[in-house]
């Protein structure tokens, strides 16, 4: 097919036209990524500085609280490593109803988390990535560290369940800014999360591609509706937390007023010091000569 120049007006009709032609396509297909560049950031947060927050992840897959078909080897009930982001309102790293990006099919299903790094980095609405090691029983804690700002107040992140067809937990969109203020510490009970790309319904399910993707939903004791189901459980009306996120502050609110009695201290420290290297006492002349009092021993020889 032969191209030809057009006119500045035609190439600004015809981008238009693309663009609004691969928008709607991307807002039919849901197609996470792309979706997340049509919306605008709503978050609206007026909140000051770069604070710094620890965000806790605690499992608590016990089997006392889930104890059908609860996996006691090969493996053992664990949690992957986590892995989540900071960003805009404008992206959403996973959400109910959506479908899921390859990356977090990847690690829902198998917890690799190169994938979702790499479909990360090249996206302008997020600000970070972060990872947290992985803990190895169904009930412990890890932690890593974020640091947020008015641009990026929103945080998500997910740890899949091992073993797992494509269950995950974590938080989707969480705003640490509220009403001008960055939060001092959130709790969040969390649910486990299908990812809609696998259609095993048991925690050691072989692995079974489903043939449409579905979109992310969560489990319940009626989702998936299938008595099979690990989190099944025909008399109870919800399933407990399987473990919960804190986000815990951890550098001070900046819109916080100073107070106002402290001395300058940084301009008094240079103007009183004494000039050091002038007081240094002369330490090489207070050395007393040895080598005079050596007794002369050649003259005793007969
Ligand atoms: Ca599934």
């Amino acid at each position: 097919m032969r191209l030809t120049r057009l006119s500045p007006d035609t190439d600004s009709a015809v981008m238009w036209r693309l663009g609004t032609f691969v928008l709607a396509l991307c807002a039919l297909l849901d197609c996470g990524v792309g979706a997340a560049t049509i919306r605008q950031d709503a978050a609206g947060c007026t909140a000051r500085g770069n604070p710094v927050y620890s965000v806790v992840f605690k499992g608590e897959w016990t089997k006392s609280k889930f104890p059908k078909q609860y996996p006691r080897r090969r493996p053992p009930a664990q949690w992957s490593t986590l892995a989540g982001r900071v960003h805009n309102n404008a992206h959403f790293m996973w959400s109910q109803g959506q479908l899921a990006t390859p990356g977090v099919r990847l690690f829902a299903e198998e917890g690799k988390t190169v994938w979702l790094m790499n479909e990360g980095k090249f996206i302008p609405d997020v600000e970070s990535q972060f990872l947290a090691p992985r803990v190895g029983r169904g009930v412990g804690s890890t932690a890593a560290n974020i640091t947020v700002n008015n641009k990026y107040p929103l945080v998500s992140f997910m740890v899949r369940l091992v073993p797992s067809p494509d269950w995950f937990t974590g938080v989707s969109s969480l705003s640490l800014c509220e009403d001008g203020q960055w939060k001092d510490e959130v709790h969040v009970d969390l649910d486990p999360w299908d990812a809609g790309t696998d259609g095993g319904l048991t925690f050691s399910s072989p692995s079974f591609a489903e043939k449409r993707q579905h979109r992310i939903s969560m489990i319940t004791s009626k989702f998936p509706n299938h008595p099979a189901s690990s989190f099944y459980y025909r008399r109870r009306p919800r399933l407990p937390r399987i473990g919960e996120a804190i986000f815990i502050k951890l550098t001070p609110d900046p819109t916080t007023p100073e107070p106002t009695t402290l001395p300058p201290t940084t301009t008094m420290a240079t103007t009183t010091l004494p000039p050091t290297t002038t007081t240094v006492p002369p330490t090489t002349t207070t050395i007393p000569p040895t080598t005079t009092t050596i007794p002369p021993t050649t003259t005793t020889i007969p």
